[in-house]
C-alpha cells in the first residue's frame, strides 16, 4: 500500500487483481491468453508487450461528446481543490493499473491536475503531483512509458502550438514542453511523445505551410536539446495522425513524419509512435504504418486501439481485431520487438458503457487479443514458410543480373537486352490466400 497517502477508498470494490486463468476460463475479469510470465520470442509476455494504461481515456474522460454531457460517474471526481482532486484521481488510477497488473502508464501534463491560472501556478500543482506519482511508482513498481504535454485543449492553441502564427502562443507551448520534459525525467519516463493535434491547418487560405513546418522542426529541435542537456536519454516520439482536430495535420502518416524527421535532421533522437486508428484514418492499414516505421529504423512505440471502419474519426475503441494485430505483430516480431516503446491503450470505453467493470473488461479483452496475436505471430514465424516465401519472391535478385541491378551495375540499355534474351517471364503466384490462411490456421 502507498506509503505517505494510503489509499483511503477503494474505487472498484468488487474487482480483485486480474489473474491468468487460461483459455478455458469464461471469467470476463481474468486473462485467458495473457500469461505475463510465459516466455515468447525470448522474453516474458510482460517484458515483450510492455502494456500501458492511458490516463486521459481511463481516468479523465467522462463520456461527454459534442452532442451530450457526461455519462460516466467518476467516483474519484470529488469536490475540493485541484491538487487534492488530482491525488484522488491518481489513487484510482493506481488501483486500476495494479489490479490489471499492467507495468506502465502514460499521461499528458494536465491529465494529472487541472491547469493553473499561471505558468507558476501550474508548476506548483504539477510539482506536488509528480511527488505523489513518484511515491506510487516506487511502491508499486509501475513505470512511466511516456510523458507528453497537452498542446491542443486550451483555447490559446486553437491555431496550433509550435505551428501557431502567433509567437506568443508558441512560447507558452515551449514553457509547457519544458515542464513536461522535467516531469518525464523526474519520473524516469522511457519516452516522450509529441502528438501534433493542432499542428496543421483548417484552411490553406490563411496558412504559410512552409513557415509553420520550419517552426515545428525548430521547436522539436529545442525540445530535443533541452531533454538531452537535462539527462533525458529516452526516445522522442512523433505520433502521426492525418487530421482531427485540424483538417490537415503535418504529421499525416508514417512516411510523412519520416520524411519530415530526415529533412530536419531529427531522425537520430526521434522515432514514431504508431496508432491503429490514425493509420486507418490516413487510409492505411496499421500493418502498413508499422512496416514503414520499421523499414526506416524508426519504429518506436504503439498506441493500441481500433477505429470504426464505417466512419471517419478517431473512435479509440479497444482493440479486438485479432487478424489486424497478427499482421502487425508479424512485422514487430521480425523487427525485434518494441525496444523502449510498448503497447499503450489509447482507447476508451463507449459513452454508454457505464458499469464500473466496463473499464476493466475493455483492457482485459484487448490485452488478451494482443497476447494471442503475439503467440500467433511467433508460431507463424517459427513454424511456417511465411518468411521464406517472401524471400523466395525476390530470389531473382539474389544472383546474376538481378544482383548486378541491385548493385547499380546495369543500365537501361542492359535491361532491354536482358528482356529480349529472357523472353516473356511465366507468372509467379503471390500466394496471398495461402498466407492469409496461415494466419487463421495458427490462431
Ligand atoms: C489523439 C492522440 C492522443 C495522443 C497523445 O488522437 O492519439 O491521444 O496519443 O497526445
Ligand atoms: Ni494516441
Ligand atoms: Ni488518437
Amino acid at each position: 500500500m502507498h506509503k505517505s497517502a494510503a489509499r483511503t477508498k477503494e474505487f472498484f470494490p468488487g474487482i480483485e487483481k486480474v489473474c491468468f486463468e487460461g483459455r478455458d476460463s469464461k471469467n470476463p475479469l481474468a486473462y485467458r491468453w495473457y500469461d505475463e510470465n510465459l516466455t515468447v520470442a525470448g522474453r516474458t509476455m510482460k517484458e515483450y508487450l510492455r502494456f500501458s494504461i492511458a490516463y486521459w481515456h481511463s481516468f479523465c474522460a467522462t463520456g461527454r461528446d459534442p452532442f451530450g454531457s457526461e455519462t460516466r460517474d467518476l467516483p474519484w471526481s470529488v469536490e475540493g481543490d485541484p491538487v487534492s482532486r488530482g491525488k484522488t484521481k491518481m489513487d484510482a488510477a493506481f488501483e486500476v493499473i495494479t489490479k490489471l497488473g499492467v507495468p506502465y502508464y502514460c499521461f499528458h501534463d494536465f491529465d494529472l491536475v487541472d491547469e493553473g491560472s499561471s505558468i507558476a501556478d501550474s508548476d506548483k500543482r504539477l510539482q506536488t503531483m509528480v511527488e505523489y506519482a513518484r511515491e506510487y511508482q516506487e511502491s508499486t513498481g509501475v513505470r512511466l512509458l511516456w510523458g507528453t504535454s497537452n498542446l491542443f485543449s486550451h483555447k490559446r492553441y486553437m491555431n496550433g502550438a509550435a505551428t501557431n502564427p502567433d509567437f506568443r502562443v508558441l512560447t507558452h507551448a515551449g514553457a509547457q514542453v519544458k515542464r513536461a520534459l522535467d516531469i518525464t525525467i523526474a519520473l524516469g519516463g522511457e519516452n516522450y511523445v509529441f502528438w501534433g493535434g493542432r499542428e496543421g491547418y483548417m484552411t490553406l487560405l490563411n496558412t504559410d505551410m512552409k513557415r509553420e513546418k520550419d517552426h515545428m522542426a525548430r521547436f522539436l529541435s529545442m525540445a530535443r536539446d533541452y531533454g538531452r542537456q537535462h539527462g533525458f536519454r529516452g526516445t522522442f516520439l512523433i505520433e502521426p495522425k492525418p487530421m482531427e482536430p485540424t483538417k490537415h495535420q503535418y504529421d499525416y502518416d508514417a512516411e510523412t513524419a519520416i520524411g519530415f524527421l530526415r529533412h530536419y535532421g531529427l531522425e537520430k533522437d526521434f522515432k514514431l509512435n504508431i496508432e491503429v486508428n490514425h493509420a486507418t484514418l490516413a487510409g492505411h492499414t496499421f500493418q502498413h504504418e508499422v512496416q514503414c516505421a520499421v523499414d526506416a529504423g524508426l519504429f518506436g512505440s504503439m498506441d493500441a486501439n481500433r477505429g470504426d471502419y464505417q466512419n471517419g474519426w478517431d473512435t479509440d475503441q479497444f482493440s479486438v481485431n485479432l487478424f489486424e494485430l497478427v499482421e502487425a505483430m508479424l512485422v514487430i516480431e521480425e523487427a525485434g520487438g518494441f525496444g523502449s516503446g510498448g503497447v499503450n491503450f489509447d482507447a476508451k470505453i463507449r459513452r454508454n458503457s457505464t458499469d464500473p467493470a466496463d473499464l476493466f473488461i475493455g483492457h482485459i479483452a484487448a490485452i488478451d487479443v494482443f497476447a494471442r496475436a503475439l503467440l500467433t505471430a511467433d508460431a507463424i514465424l517459427r513454424e511456417s514458410e511465411y518468411v521464406n516465401l517472401r524471400h523466395q519472391r525476390y530470389a531473382s535478385f539474389d544472383k546474376g543480373d538481378g544482383k548486378r541491378f541491385e548493385k547499380g551495375e546495369l543500365t537501361l540499355d542492359d535491361l532491354r537486352a536482358l528482356a529480349i534474351a529472357s523472353g516473356e517471364p511465366p507468372p509467379i503466384s503471390g500466394k496471398q490466400e495461402f498466407i492469409e490462411q496461415m494466419i487463421t490456421m495458427f490462431t
